[in-house]
């Protein structure tokens, strides 16, 4: 039978293909020379650092094929459930020295590169940052892919191919921030593979046709698009650690139906001959660079229909083509939203069901409920998306007409009978009437999942006691916490590869790469002098390499021994207040001047680090790099100051740059008013590396002082219960008139130009004398405390590393492991599903 030459076929390229993919590091040579020679345009060209990377990658891509074809197969058979991740933003940072890791290939492919004359780390540097997401919420979905390949979990990952990422940063002589575009896919990329069998159809704009179903004399539905657009799968491929199991990333960018208008181009007009075709390839052009805050553009609503339309027609090919029932969708997949852009899923999914599948009302609704589950990652009021109805109509009107049937019926359990529950109604309602008619895409997302998550203690209960609240009465169980993590594997093992050796050394095992609770083992050794030292010693080292990188990038000197080095990494915006953080340099920097010399020398030393982007729009987050550029410049080239303090910005903040900083700092900020960081990742990473925290009582600061112990950590500050009170104080008495001197004083500075043109920074000081929305005047003294807390212990080695390594040893539960299994278990219902060893030849080392 045919079934019978096919599986034939197959076992036969296998058998072909395996000698091919030996790993012995002979046989890994001669697959990069055939890359070179073979696969790359030019060999005599090709035979530099660059083309050896990719010719590299192209042989670990050549492994990861193979994995994939055999873990889908298996999973096929094993009729698995699937985990679906749709995320508008992946943030995965460097692809190959992960998979090199992951694969366990590590000495195989330094010796092959080695015999070429190349050094490992050299290739790895070729490769640029594919940069397809802004901040946390896209690399928590990446740290979540690494952790489901690691644990053998049967997931996909969805997203969009963007043609240019975030932008690239750079700083002017002004100190201002300038923005280049992202044009990362102008060399090829071996690690992103256009699937040219997957092409799917996708619908814009249009009209609605009713019929009368002939069998059920009901009312149907159809939509008739205008437009159409092509959605072209582009597969990256994820490794797990020590597992065959690799999963996929599929990205999705946008074709034109048609190439080129032919009847325009042979009448002359060549522009309209590729209109069309422009058009269409907008759709995945850019990734919008906002973090925290909606961008209200046709466009990005555009992508994230675009998004969920295609994922979710290839979801359902994959369920028929298992010859599976729709009824079965709800256990052949589970579809997680992060956060609120992909949630056209939901009248999009139902659109499907009853319009092309033919279901009840009922039927639909019941499955797409048990499809669907959505993570919250904000609470700030400008980040919530809300949506015209003005602007869904007209391009999607079926669904536009979906939700108001979805909102009909939901309300319809709440009677208008009474003033009361009319005031309820127009609270729960999906559709706002403002000054426009909004859809809110939060409400939609609730009312349509099974499950609705918050991203850390703190943040779930604002969501159940503030945000959400009516709703969590009526769905009291659909709420949930499930609190973020990161993965050991990029965050630890392969970023800070000295410790890793330490720990594994210490633990007398690498079982912690893939379970990090056995980090708890480290607490017995946190007094022992010996391993104290050697703990310091690699800390050490991590600096020396940020020392030599911000000699080589940036032209400035900064020592390394027995200075505090004081980073803050994140996007910048007001609410995690590095204006706080800067103003706190300022005030330093003041009082160090005005000390006896002598004293001053004697001082401990310390360089603060501060690095992110502004979303180009955002004008007060631009002033605030501009007015810590012109500090900087300030204090740095000061000779009184010499190298007790420093401030240095460092542009062009990405993954790769944050896997440089994080194993070099002592101490870390994460200094957000409480109650606004929903959960923050990096204050892991951090601890996770031995660095110490500097922090508020917000987001997963708090779980992390329970975990670590309170006594690890340098908090301060007010519990966000009493935050309101302070806004309050605020707007009554004018929060100049309240603020510390000490900060007052730093202001005055700012206004009487040390640090240039005060025009530059009239906005941001208005903003702090009168409403001060983020509360930094009251929070500034309890901040300086705490800073020099850090200060003085630091001076104290023992007390210093017992900190630091009881840190460390208290965040195993910081392990997306661990918040993934949560997900598994109380979300998604799926289960591991291991690919059986003899499959591969690969072991763990
Ligand atoms: C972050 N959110 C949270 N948003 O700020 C952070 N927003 O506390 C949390 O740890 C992290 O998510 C993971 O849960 C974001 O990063 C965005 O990037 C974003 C992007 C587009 C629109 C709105």
């Amino acid at each position: 039978s045919n079934k019978y030459k096919l599986k034939k076929k197959h076992s036969l390229i296998k058998d072909l293909v395996s000698p091919y993919l030996s790993s012995d590091y002979k046989h890994l040579q001669k697959n990069i020379a055939y890359h070179l020679e073979y696969t790359l345009p030019q060999t005599t060209r090709n035979l530099n650092l660059f083309g050896t990377y990719l010719a590299t990658s192209y042989t670990v891509r050549d492994r990861l094929l193979q994995l994939s074809h055999d873990t889908q197969k298996y999973y096929t058979e094993k009729k698995v459930k699937t985990a679906c991740y749709i995320s508008i933003e992946y943030l995965m940072g460097r692809f190959l020295q992960n998979a090199v890791l992951n694969l366990n290939l590590e000495e195989e492919y330094g010796e092959a590169l080695a015999g070429l004359g190349y050094g490992l780390e050299d290739i790895y540097d070729q490769e640029q940052d594919p940069a397809l997401g802004n901040g946390g919420l896209g690399r928590l979905a990446a740290c979540f892919l690494d952790t489901l390949a690691t644990h053998n979990y049967p997931a996909w990952g969805y997203g969009l191919r963007y043609n240019y990422g975030l932008f690239k940063q750079s700083v002017d002589v002004e100190g201002d921030q300038v923005e280049k575009t992202d044009v990362w896919l102008q060399f090829p990329y071996p690690f992103m593979i256009e699937n040219h069998f997957i092409r799917i159809p996708i619908g814009f704009y249009g009209s609605i046709e009713t019929y009368v179903d002939q069998k059920t004399k009901g009312t149907r539905f159809k939509w008739h698009p205008s437009e159409y657009v092509i959605a072209q799968a582009n597969d990256i491929l994820i490794p797990g650690y020590g597992t065959d199991n690799t999963n996929t990333l599929r990205l999705w960018s946008c074709r034109p139906i048609q190439e080129l208008d032919f009847k325009k181009f042979s009448l002359g007009d060549f522009k309209g001959a590729s209109e069309k075709r422009l058009n269409a390839e907008n759709i995945t052009n850019v990734l919008y660079p906002n973090d925290n805050e909606m961008a209200g553009k046709e466009l990005r609503f555009k992508q994230q229909y675009f998004l969920v339309a295609a994922t979710l027609q290839d979801i359902i090919r994959r369920l028929k083509e298992q010859k599976r029932t729709i009824y079965e969708l709800p256990d052949f997949a589970a579809v997680q939203l992060n956060d609120t852009h992909p949630t056209l899923a939901i009248p999009e999914l139902l659109r499907v069901l009853l319009d092309e599948e033919m279901l009840t009302w009922d039927e639909a609704w019941d499955i797409t409920q048990r499809t669907f589950s959505y993570t919250n990652h904000t609470i700030l009021p400008e980040a919530l998306e809300r949506w015209p109805v003005k602007l869904i109509s007209h391009l999607l009107p079926r669904h536009m007409q979906l939700i108001e049937a979805i909102n009909w019926k939901f309300l319809e359990n709440f009677s208008e009978n009474n003033k009361e529950s009319g005031k309820l109604r127009k609270k729960l309602s999906l559709i706002e009437n403002s000054r426009d008619t909004l859809v809110r895409m939060a409400w939609l997302a609730i009312v349509g999942s099974h499950k609705v998550n918050g991203v850390s203690d703190i943040h779930t209960n604002i969501l159940k006691d503030k945000v959400f609240k009516d709703f969590h009465k009526i769905y009291p169980k659909k709420f949930i916490n499930v609190t973020n993590g990161v993965t050991p594997r990029r965050w630890l093992h392969a970023c800070n590869p000295k410790l890793s050796e330490l720990i594994t050394a210490t633990l007398n095992s690498n079982e912690w790469i893939y379970d990090l609770t056995h980090l708890s083992k480290l607490r017995e050794h946190a007094d022992n002098e010996e391993f104290q030292l050697k703990w310091a010693a690699i800390k050490l080292f991590n600096k020396k390499k940020l020392q030599k990188y911000v000699k080589r990038e940036l032209k400035i000197d900064i020592g390394y021994k027995d200075v505090v080095y004081d980073i803050q990494i994140k996007r910048i915006h007001e609410y995690k207040r590095q204006l706080m953080n800067i103003i706190g340099s300022i005030s330093y920097y003041s009082d160090l001047l005005k000390m006896d010399p002598k004293k001053r020398k004697e001082m401990p030393k310390r360089v603060s680090f501060i690095a992110g982007k502004a979303a180009p729009g955002y004008f007060v987050a631009k002033k605030i790099i501009k007015l810590i550029n012109c500090v900087s410049k300030v204090i740095n080239t000061d000779p009184e100051i010499g190298d007790v303090f420093k401030v240095i910005y460092l542009p062009n903040y990405s993954v790769t740059l944050a896997e440089l900083l994080i194993p070099a700092t002592d101490v870390s900020e994460h200094i957000s008013t409480p109650g606004t960081e929903a959960s923050g990742t990096s204050n892991m990473k951090f601890v996770l590396n031995g660095g110490l925290i500097l922090g508020t009582l917000d987001g997963a600061n708090l779980e992390i002082m329970k975990n670590s112990g309170e006594e690890n950590v340098f908090a301060f500050g007010i519990t966000k219960e009493k935050v309101d009170q302070v806004k309050q104080n605020n707007i009554e008495k004018g929060a100049y008139n309240l603020m510390d001197e000490k900060m007052k004083n730093a202001i005055n500075l700012i206004e009487n130009g040390t640090f240039g043109n005060i025009e530059n920074y009239q906005g941001l000081i208005e903003e702090l004398k009168g409403v001060d929305r983020y509360i930094l005047g009251h929070d500034f003294a309890p901040y300086m405390e705490a800073m020099d807390r850090v200060m003085q212990t630091y001076q104290k080695p023992q007390k210093w590393w017992k900190m630091s390594i009881l840190g460390c040893a208290g965040s195993g539960w910081l392990s997306s492991d661990r918040t993934i299994k949560e997900y598994a278990e109380n979300i998604w219902e799926i289960k591991p599903c291991p690919l059986p060893k003899i499959e591969s030849e690969k072991q763990l080392g």
